[in-house]
């Protein structure tokens, strides 16, 4: 627990209040164990309350979504949008369609993106949305008509100035296009309300790399800082083979890595001559998890059912790259057993509280989402300024401004981490790097 009596009672304040929120609560646990280091030195988050106020969302928006399935049955859902922190700038984070949705889930992802918002340097807020409305086996017709009901509430309370939504799980350009060409008959506005949109549509080239670029661009820093050494001929394994997963992987590989493994939640994939990225791409096409069907084209590959089984493949570098809490305990120590020595987190909060300290207990060079998997957030920012100045740059000039505020991270959470605890410790670090722009701002604005 803290040493900190402000934050232990702030905690537990937040832990009665929201006891059924599971997600939420580890996201502010880590948070506040970084923030332990700071309270002290820093008298005025404890006099104007930041914490009790940077815990609390300053809206959640809830709504119903009704439509009318293939069959002519209507269907129910349940949809919110938490918009956390608008200190810096606009609302600002993804929408994700999926069955667990809720607000635990929702609070847990606008939480952790106020601070990541923060790191990229870019004026945005933190929000995040989504619905308990699973993509999977919809038609292309039943998607559009959730999408157009899901906008009719939404609307109103998303804008350019005010709430710029994206992607997250279960929402890709295709649902952006239909959710952003709802908006804009409704308003009768074409104006950048969406981010990841298809390019056509006024999207930033480079930003469906961006997430997975991002994360390896995040990591050579490190190897970079920590090693001075490079991706060449490392041993990586990445779970996911989505939208950060699969570009991850691509640019590890790009970079001289060889990834040895990938997972869906079909199962793992262990080929030892390197994964077969473009096989990936075309099975894809058919259905969304596949890695079942890699051994028809590479019977030399190794498939485990289990998606949990990809953290006892040996390894130099994992790279988490799927969902929440995906690495327990258990699974770090076999990671660490077998030879690995860095974790990057692609997807957000995938690996457990005590699971992050035994990594940092050990040495493992440790780098947190909210810093490691920012490209993503980062170049929808980038899509906001081309869309607001009516241009468009160039998927060179896209990457190249991606690799710098990726090094801005890393610089700004290693030096944090430097100034406060005197190691370089990201966890650490990329909290409060992230934290102290908002809090600046929040004392700035006064009591709101
Ligand atoms: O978790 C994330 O950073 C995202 N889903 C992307 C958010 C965004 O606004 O691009």
């Amino acid at each position: 627990m803290f040493k900190s009596a402000y934050l232990q009672r702030v905690y537990a304040e937040v832990s009665q209040r929201y006891k059924d929120q599971p997600e939420f609560l580890q996201a502010v646990e880590e948070f506040f164990d970084a923030m332990d280091v700071l309270v002290e030195k820093e008298p005025n988050i404890e006099k104007y309350s930041i914490m009790e106020r940077i815990v609390e969302p300053e809206r959640i928006i809830r709504f119903r979504v009704v439509w009318t399935d293939d069959s002519g049955k209507i269907q129910v859902n349940r949809a919110m949008r938490v918009q956390f922190n608008s200190a810096i700038g606009p609302y600002k984070g993804g929408i994700r369609f999926a069955p667990n949705v809720n607000e635990s889930i929702c609070k847990f992802l606008g939480f952790e993106q106020t601070f990541k918002n923060s790191l990229t340097g870019l004026p945005m807020g933190g929000a995040k949305g989504g619905a308990d409305f699973d993509p999977t086996g919809k038609s292309d017709q039943e998607i559009m008509t959730f999408c157009q009901s899901f906008m009719s509430e939404l609307y109103a309370h998303v804008g350019p100035n005010y709430d710029v939504p994206a992607g997250d799980f279960g929402v890709g350009a295709r649902e952006i296009g239909y959710m952003f060409g709802f908006y804009k008959k409704i308003v009768n506005q074409w104006n950048g309300v969406f981010t990841s949109k298809g390019i056509a549509s006024g999207g930033s080239l480079g930003r469906s790399e961006a997430t997975g670029y991002g994360v390896c661009y995040f990591a050579q820093e490190m190897l970079r800082a920590y090693r001075n050494d490079t991706f060449q001929g490392k041993r990586v394994i990445i779970s996911g083979a989505g939208k950060v997963g699969w570009m991850a992987a691509q640019k590890a590989t790009e970079l001289g890595a060889k990834v040895v493994a990938m997972s869906d939640i079909k199962g793992v994939i262990h080929d030892e001559n390197g994964i077969d990225l473009g096989l990936i791409l075309r099975l894809q096409k058919q259905s969304p998890a596949v890695m079942d069907q890699y051994r028809q084209t590479h019977p030399e590959a190794i498939f485990n059912p289990d998606p949990k089984s990809i953290w006892t493949i040996p390894c130099d570098i994992a790279m988490p790259c799927a969902t929440q809490n995906e690495i327990y305990l258990p699974s770090a120590e076999a990671l660490v057993k077998n030879g690995c020595w860095m974790v990057v987190e692609g997807a957000n909060m995938p690996t457990t509280l005590d699971a992050t300290r035994y990594f940092v207990d050990k040495g493992i060079l440790f780098a947190p989402g909210k810093a490691a998997n920012a490209g993503g957030v980062a170049v929808s920012g980038l899509e906001m300024s081309q869309n607001a100045m009516h241009l468009n740059w160039t998927f060179e000039e896209v990457d190249a401004k991606l690799k710098q505020i990726m090094a801005g991270i890393f610089k700004k959470a290693d030096e944090a981490s430097m100034k406060y605890t005197g190691t370089h410790n990201l966890v650490i670090g990329a909290n409060i790097a992230g934290f102290m722009k908002v809090y600046q701002a929040m004392l700035e604005q006064g009591t709101l």
